[in-house]
């Protein structure tokens, strides 16, 4: 009996629960659509410029964001929202505390809530950045991955593990990104990841096509995913099982999604209208339909499972295993606001007579919009007891710190003779791996299956390849003839990747935010062909929007790796890595350069980002990525021993590697491999031009972001930019000639810099096959284009 009481008593407190959860769910719609609405037509607008919001892309979503906020999520969980509600993310973080009113105020303002969940511009408790629609999703696999990673190695034992989470617009699956995602999480045996599709049938332009979902389902299926698709809410579900109901169903079933739009949008007498002409034949529908006037007619047909307040929370709470699972959550666009359905919805947005007729309807006072409980049947305290024992707010710490790992003061470097500085990564990464400090332990690497060719091998061979499982088979290990030992297991430190660069960049991203997100510092270090950072651009900045911390090795790079042809070899990668924020870009020539970087890197990925970094000074304090252009070009290395002054400006992006005569009137600036032209150029020029200075230029980038610095530094100020403080001794007429594989535009600001004239060489046009010095001479790289150019600019 005692037992029985307490089940009642639960269940009675669960549909209490229930109902709180539908009434804030009122208070999540009213404050979404009010937020947009406010920014749009209530605050002042200076420019003109319309603010935009999207209502309609909210509204279906907010009974899924509350359902999981509210009631499922635990703290450990990782959700990437999807971009266009942000809206409802950002009110749910107001009820819960984390979000300010002012913040709400100013959203898509300066300093207001950001348009799309920003891990690093907004002020609440963004788990991972959205709004380049597909790459939020694909973060929550790799993110799944990364937290297997750490677990596998032991490290995280005494914290829960997470469950990661898309909330994925349906027309978003179109990215391709997703699906290259899917199948190389399938390869990894992904587990605790949960990809919540708002079913709502509209994109930005259109209704999509029908018969989609059987394609999205047996996709996921493919992948071993398992898919619950979430039709129809209980009270349909209920009104199927009555007399009439199962023919509603098969009407309901075939309805086109174009036309089930266009009666959201008309309602009530337009369903009835339609049902009772297509199905006129059918009494038992008749008088099913007689039983609902008009208002619940309506109500009933967008009775949809994704706005089902208990279908949701019962399915969500369901899923208590690792399985991934994909959610179909059938919604309606605009749901309970009068953009319900309309075929141009997307950024479609209530009138003021809409609002105002909205807050009455939600019993809201004018002046009240704001409030946190009006219109509601619970009081503030009532609201805040409830908000308290919800079981994802029983943390408050759910962004980790983690510790900096110690930096050897010297990584070494053996490289004398002739070598490349793709060779000399492969050799100091090889050393590392045999470090036993704490370091080498956090290094993970990974590879788009470019591992072998970029030179990880000999890390590979001693560090092992990361599965969650050991792979014990010595069939496969002796089987072939290779020199690579390729063993899987949980200790392992590289991992492997599929050809896909979007998955590389995410899996960097991922565990380039490791520290945050579990706790666990890692040093991620990517690997892969320069001209392929195209194919994964958006994936690399959204890495670094999200200040994912990693150092990216591109190698072969330019028209250096000659033979491969003109789709091998980047033209613009150089200009991308001065312009993508949070990415350090360097291109050494020599391997002792490439040690001095690599170490600093170390240190740069760990410094503590928070913050805006808003100068190049900033931005040293607070670190970021890094990014090494390297070569496959074998050249001489020089014999010498780098001070520590060689070594500060080796980081800083620059130094002479012949030092001009106070006065000179010619320098050579180079970066990356060409530097053997250019002391060819240079020594050539000698007796032509004495006292002429050779400028190896490590990294553009750096000395590019301290100029700009400088400029608008407090002119009170005495900071000068390094580059400045390099060119000092030319005389104020001298000019200077740059070279780089790599467009020109790269070097050619220097001559900027002290009013110089400038004239740049480098690669302009697409390159083809070709031997070295038949492409040097073609694009004008060649020694005799240098010196040609210097006697030129005279
Ligand atoms: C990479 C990228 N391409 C295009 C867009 C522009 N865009 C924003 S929303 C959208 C359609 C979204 O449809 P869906 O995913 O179904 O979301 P809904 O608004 O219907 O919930 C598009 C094309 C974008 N944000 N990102
Ligand atoms: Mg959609």
């Amino acid at each position: 009996m005692a037992g029985s009481m307490a089940i009642a008593g639960s269940v009675k407190s669960r549909e209490e629960t229930l109902r709180t959860l539908r009434e804030i769910e009122r208070k999540v719609l009213w404050l979404s659509t009010w937020l947009i609405h406010n920014a749009n037509h209530e605050r002042q607008n200076l420019d003109g410029l319309k603010v935009g919001g999207h209502q309609a892309s909210s509204a279906s979503m907010t009974t899924i964001l509350t359902a999981l906020y509210l009631d499922v999520l635990r703290p450990a969980d990782r959700v990437a929202v999807k971009p266009h509600s942000g809206p409802v993310f950002h009110v749910i973080q107001y009820l819960l505390g984390n979000q300010s009113q002012e913040r709400l105020e100013r959203f898509r303002g300066f300093q207001g809530a950001q348009s799309y969940p920003s891990c690093t511009k907004d002020a609440d408790d963004v788990d991972f950045s959205t709004g380049s629609m597909g790459l939020g999703i694909a973060q929550t696999s790799f993110a799944s991955l990364v937290q297997d990673y750490v677990r596998g190695k032991g490290w995280t034992k005494n914290s829960d593990e997470g469950r990661m989470i898309a909330l994925a617009g349906d027309a978003e699956l179109d990215e391709c990104n997703v699906f290259e995602a899917l199948y190389e999480g399938w390869k990894h045996c992904l587990r605790n990841v949960w990809w919540i599709v708002d079913y709502n049938r509209q994109s930005l332009d259109a209704v999509v096509t029908d018969r989609l979902f059987g394609k999205i389902k047996s996709l996921f299926q493919m992948m071993d995913w398992r898919v619950a698709t979430l039709k129809y809410g209980l009270r349909l579900q209920a009104a199927f099982k009555q007399p009439g109901g199962p023919a509603l169903e098969r009407w309901l079933d075939e309805c086109p999604n174009a036309l089930y739009s266009k009666l959201v949008y008309a309602g009530g007498p337009a369903w009835r209208e339609q049902i009772l002409s297509d199905l006129a034949s059918d009494a038992e529908v008749r008088s099913l339909l007689e039983r609902y006037d008009d208002p619940a007619l309506h109500e009933l047909m967008t009775d949809l499972a994704g706005h089902d307040m208990q279908l949701l929370c019962d399915t969500f709470r369901g899923l208590d295993d690792d399985t991934p699972t994909c959610v179909i959550a059938y919604t309606i666009k605009g749901h309970k606001l009068p953009l319900a359905g309309h075929r141009s919805n997307h950024s479609g947005m209530l009138t003021r007579e809409q609002i105002e007729q909205l807050r009455s309807d939600f019993e809201i006072e004018s002046g009240s919009e704001w409030d946190r409980t009006a219109g509601l049947s619970l009081s503030d305290s009532e609201l805040d007891q409830f908000l308290s024992r919800v079981p994802f707010n029983q943390s408050r710490s759910r962004r980790h710190q983690a510790d900096r790992l110690p930096v050897p003061d010297r990584i070494a470097a053996s490289a004398n003779g002739v070598t490349s500085t793709q060779k000399g990564f492969g050799r100091l990464l090889f050393a590392l791996a045999g470090d036993d400090g704490p370091l080498a332990d956090r290094i993970v690497t990974t590879s788009p299956d470019v591992a072998v060719s970029t030179n990880l091998g000999g890390w590979i061979n001693r560090r092992g390849v990361f599965s969650r499982q050991v792979l014990d088979d010595r069939r496969v290990q002796t089987g072939g003839h290779s020199m690579l030992n390729w063993e899987l297991s949980p200790s392992g430190q590289h991992l492997e990747l599929g050809i896909a660069e979007n998955n590389l960049f995410l899996m960097l991203s991922a565990l380039g935010l490791s520290h945050e997100l579990f706790g666990e510092r890692l040093i991620p270090i990517g690997t892969i062909y320069d001209p392929f950072i195209g194919r994964g651009l958006d994936a690399l900045n959204y890495a670094c929007y999200q200040d994912a911390r990693f150092i990216l090795v591109a190698t072969p790079s330019g028209i250096s790796l000659a033979a491969e042809g003109g789709l091998h070899q980047s033209l613009a990668t150089p200009l991308i890595g001065m312009a993508q924020d949070g990415l350090a870009a360097f291109e050494p020539a020599f391997v002792d350069e490439l040690a001095v970087i690599l170490r600093w890197a170390f240190d740069y990925i760990q410094r503590d980002g928070s913050g805006e970094a808003t100068s190049a000074w900033l931005r040293d304090a607070l670190g970021g990525s890094v990014y090494l252009r390297l070569s496959s070009r074998p050249l001489n290395q020089p014999k010498r021993t780098l001070t520590s002054t060689d070594e500060q400006s080796i980081v800083d992006g620059g130094y002479w590697l012949k030092e001009p005569v106070p006065g000179a009137s010619l320098a050579i600036a180079y970066s990356g491999v060409v530097a053997q032209e250019a002391i060819a150029a240079h020594e050539e020029l000698a007796a032509e031009f004495s006292g002429a200075g050779l400028l190896a230029v490590t990294s553009a980038d750096r000395l590019n972001a301290g100029w700009q610095a400088s400029h608008r530094a407090d002119e009170q100020s005495s900071v000068g930019s390094w580059i400045e403080t390099l060119l000092e001794p030319l005389a104020d007429d001298a000019n200077l000639v740059t070279v780089i594989d790599g467009h020109p535009a790269t070097l050619s600001w220097l001559g900027g810099v002290r009013g110089h004239r400038v004239e740049s060489l480098g690669v302009e046009h697409f390159g083809q096959s070709g031997n070295l010095p038949d492409l040097y001479r073609h694009y004008g790289l060649d020694v005799e284009s240098i010196v040609a150019a210097c006697r030129r600019v005279h």
